[in-house]
């Protein structure tokens, strides 16, 4: 009874000395126990990779203790929950983000120090963690550490891919993808819970049976896949609040398929069992964009449906009504990728709870809210019909259902319009008929929101106007943001100890309002001081990276121009490269007077292509063959530098940003729906050389024109520059200079020539922004992107108004934290509230 269990419970705590303690000596303990006990290496004897294993693990148990605070707590509270659905997570590394969250740093970094070790050498020892492809995956990241931070009772789920993103190397100029197998050295910030799993079905048939009188729908699926869930404790900054990411794994059903094994074909039984862990095996490589690939369709659906078992699970533990579910459940569809679950849930309610679909429609429609992070129509996810009914028959019925109710009230509502009936419908008939995944996203949840102003306003009045039309009032604007716990305080040390010092205060950790406070600095010449010195080890630091990984030397007076970013034709890397060669050519007609007052220039380009993108291929081999040119060209030495940093990822990332003098976001007006390194770039005191695309339309409200340099053509133009402008144009030899300029051309012709060798390779890329072709408008935004180089280099020499414009990107880098996004997300989207777990 009672006493027993008090006992127990008493003896349980007599056993454990409380918590663990976080002073240097007791972490030393504990790390060599992990030493000695988890890594199973001499503690008189271990080297920087046994060291960050052993510290590692030593944090592991700290966040340990701390998650199964939150979750007791969680438990005793029930307050409604967030669950956060994304296919893609793109974490990084983990140590120094949960040490700093912990606030434990100093002490870590003591014990280590005691015992031989810095823990700046020791963090390097982790891998990354790239469960994501770019923008969309690392803001999934940013958003769980404001979650956990703002003391939300958040979820994240995903799937726990077995290969991460590619890596990404470079030979001969030439990308080559190679197998990012990421678990091999262990991962010791997760955490296998063998017993937690679920059965996942696919394919088989859907028959009809009678059900007390009643006809009733059944799926008699064809095979069954077990999902075991890994989580990842995401600690809070300045809470004890520790949250989880649920990631899934697919292994082979423990249920054993006695048919297969009575016929004697042992060995083949366990070969096909074998392949149901492929569906977790390896992340999509494609940002952006859609194929349509049966694997792709599994994994979905896998992820969706473990999920919803584990959140269903947990939600009829505490609850035994269904009306009570939007009281207490709120899903989040992170793009379109996770929009299965709609129908999952339906079947869900409808088949195994038997409710009746009005009453779970009802419900559905309370629960589901939608980010969609695309811009334009063409690159929005859509499923062919015959793939999703051969895997999914039931819920394809289920979709069929969803759409036929949705038609009818349409045609009620706007009557016989059949053109916008069948734009809007789910269903999209066609040589290849599939379904609408963002149709069937908004049309059941209830908010559906844009990432940036200038993102939601063409989904009002173009990509969706439509279904606008129909709903204004579930169309809203949440504004990506990043967190600046990794963007600063993880990354970039030596700003943050410089923000402290003249805020007085380090609480814009937590509240990042506080940084417009360094206005009040702007013109005093000390912090100046000490602000282009931060800068400058920032540089140093990056400086020695670039030569580590290219062998190119470069100056620290020089200014360090960045660009990174996945490589897509509307992000115009090609735009960068051009005008690189435009300042190659200028510099070789200079005189030596005049080469005097040119600016240095080291330009940094990084990025990897999907692997089956040609055309973005080709830009960073072009890159590579302009950088062999420019780099070996001793006339122009230290005037001019090119490097590609191969295999860009979250943690070259911070060590790239913290370096940067100026930054580039050069995608065509109306292409990048917000874009998220614009921040991180601006969070370091960067400036941002841009066009007025996603959320850099903000950044200019927050910090004024005046404080970056912007160039091209405004979003309103486009369309018409794309038809009158260029596209109807006669082919280049006619072109008017006016419209194409003559510098361009002759840059153009360059490549072509095979000035920079490879001229059959180039061939189709100099196509692609020929006058006729050129969709992306390289061609008629180039005097302008020059204009704003001339621009910042003019600025550089004025070192005063630099700095003034980079901290006044920091001051103005607040609004742009990833806890301000998820505020606005808790409160008008999701409605949920803190739940701050006690000490
Ligand atoms: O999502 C980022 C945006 C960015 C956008 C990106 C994105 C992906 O990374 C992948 C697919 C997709 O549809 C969009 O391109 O502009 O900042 C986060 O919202």
């Amino acid at each position: 009874g009672l006493g027993e269990h008090r006992a127990k419970a008493e003896r349980m705590f007599s056993l454990m000395d409380g918590f663990l303690k976080n002073d240097p000596i007791s972490l030393q303990k504990d790390i060599l126990h992990h030493v000695e006990y988890t890594v199973a290496r001499s503690r008189f004897s271990f080297d920087d990779f046994e060291a960050y294993q052993a510290l590692s693990h030593t944090i592991r148990d700290r966040l340990i203790e701390r998650w199964h605070d939150t979750h007791i707590f969680f438990k005793r509270t029930k307050p409604k929950r967030l669950y956060f659905l994304s296919l893609e997570f793109l974490m990084g590394r983990s140590l120094s983000n949960s040490v700093i969250n912990l606030g434990i740093q100093d002490q870590c970094a003591e014990a280590l120090n005691q015992l031989g070790f810095e823990f700046e050498v020791v963090a390097e020892q982790e891998g990354d963690a790239a469960l994501g492809n770019g923008g969309l995956a690392r803001f999934s990241a940013c958003q769980m550490d404001s979650l956990a931070t703002l003391d939300y009772p958040a979820w994240g789920y995903g799937l726990r891919y077995e290969y991460g993103l590619f890596r990404q190397i470079i030979v001969d100029g030439f990308q080559h993808e190679q197998p990012d197998y990421w678990l091999n050295f262990g991962n010791p910030w997760e955490i296998a819970r063998i017993h937690v799993t679920y059965e996942v079905k696919f394919y088989g048939t859907v028959e009809e049976v009678e059900m007390n009188g009643d006809k009733q729908k059944i799926w008699i699926p064809g095979e069954t896949v077990e999902a075991v869930a890994y989580d990842n404790p995401i600690p809070g900054y300045g809470t004890r609040n520790t949250i989880n990411l649920r990631l899934w794994a697919a292994k082979p059903s423990s249920k054993f398929d006695l048919e297969a094994y009575n016929t004697g074909d042992y060995i083949n039984s366990v070969v096909n069992r074998q392949r149901a862990e492929t569906i977790s095996n390896v992340l999509y490589p494609d940002d952006r964009s859609h194929q349509g690939k049966e694997l792709r369709l599994k994994q979905q659906y896998f992820f969706v449906s473990a999920s919803l078992q584990d959140i269903m699970r947990r939600f009829k533990e505490e609850h035994t009504n269904f009306d009570e579910l939007p009281e207490k459940v709120a899903l989040h569809l992170n793009d379109t990728h996770p929009s299965l679950s709609i129908a999952e849930v339906m079947r869900m309610l409808v088949d195994e709870e038997h409710l009746n679909w009005n009453k779970a429609w009802d419900i559905v429609c309370k629960i589901f809210s939608f980010t969609t992070h695309t811009m334009v129509a063409e690159g929005l996810e859509k499923i062919p019909v015959d793939l999703l009914g051969s895997l999914l028959p039931r819920h394809l019925e289920i979709l069929y259902e969803i759409n036929h109710h949705f038609m009818e009230e349409l045609k009620e509502r706007i009557g016989l319009d059949y053109s916008r009936l069948s734009q809007m419908s789910i269903v999209e008939e066609g040589a290849v008929k599939s379904i609408r995944m963002a149709n069937l996203s908004i049309v059941c949840s209830h908010t559906v929101n844009g990432v940036s102003k200038l993102h939601l306003e063409t989904l009002k009045t173009k990509t969706f106007k439509d279904f606008y039309g129909l709903w204004p009032e579930k169309f809203q604007c949440k504004t990506n943001g990043v967190t600046q716990r990794r963007w600063i305080v993880v990354s970039n040390p030596s700003l943050r100890d410089l923000i402290s010092k003249w805020l007085g205060t380090e609480a814009w950790i937590r509240d990042p309002d506080i940084l417009s406070g360094l206005r009040d600095h702007v013109d005093n010449a000390d912090f100046h001081l000490e602000w282009k010195m931060v800068k400058r080890i920032n540089k140093m630091r990056l400086a020695e990276y670039i030569e580590a990984m290219s062998g190119v030397k470069v100056s620290l007076d020089a200014m360090f121009d960045v660009q990174v970013k996945r490589i897509h034709e509307y992000k115009r890397q090609l735009l960068n490269i051009f005008g690189i060669i435009h300042r190659y050519n200028c510099l070789k007609n200079m005189d030596k007077d005049s080469r005097r007052k040119v600016v240095p220039r080291v330009c940094i380009i990084g990025g990897k292509a999907a692997p089956g993108y040609e055309m973005a291929k080709k830009i960073i081999k072009l890159c590579h063959a302009v950088a062999e040119k420019i780099n070996n060209d001793t006339d122009i030495g230290d005037l001019l530098k090119l490097v590609f940093i191969p295999d860009y990822n979250v943690s070259v990332a911070e060590l790239v940003m913290p370096g940067a003098d100026l930054s580039q976001h050069l995608s065509t007006a109306g292409n990048e729906a917000s874009g998220t390194g614009n921040m991180k770039f601006l969070m370091n005191g960067c400036l941002l050389l841009a066009t007025e695309d996603g959320s850099t339309v903000e950044i200019i409200e927050e910090i004024g024109a005046d404080n970056l340099f912007l160039f091209g053509a405004k979003v309103d133009e486009v369309a018409d520059l794309r038809e009158n402008g260029v596209s109807n144009l006669a082919p280049l030899q006619n072109a008017s200079p006016l419209k194409v300029p003559l510098q361009f051309v002759r840059i153009l012709r360059m490549v072509r020539d095979g000035y920079f060798g490879h001229k059959d390779y180039f061939k189709t890329l100099c196509d692609s922004v020929e006058a006729a072709n050129d969709y992306y408008l390289l061609g008629t935004d180039f005097m302008s992107y020059l204009e704003a180089q001339a621009a910042a280099d003019k600025t550089f020499v004025n070192q005063e108004k630099w700095t003034r414009m980079s901290i006044l990107s920091v001051a103005g880098s607040g609004r742009f934290s990833s806890d301000r996004t998820i505020q606005d997300y808790a409160e008008s989207t999701w409605k949920i509230n803190p739940c701050r777990c006690p000490l």
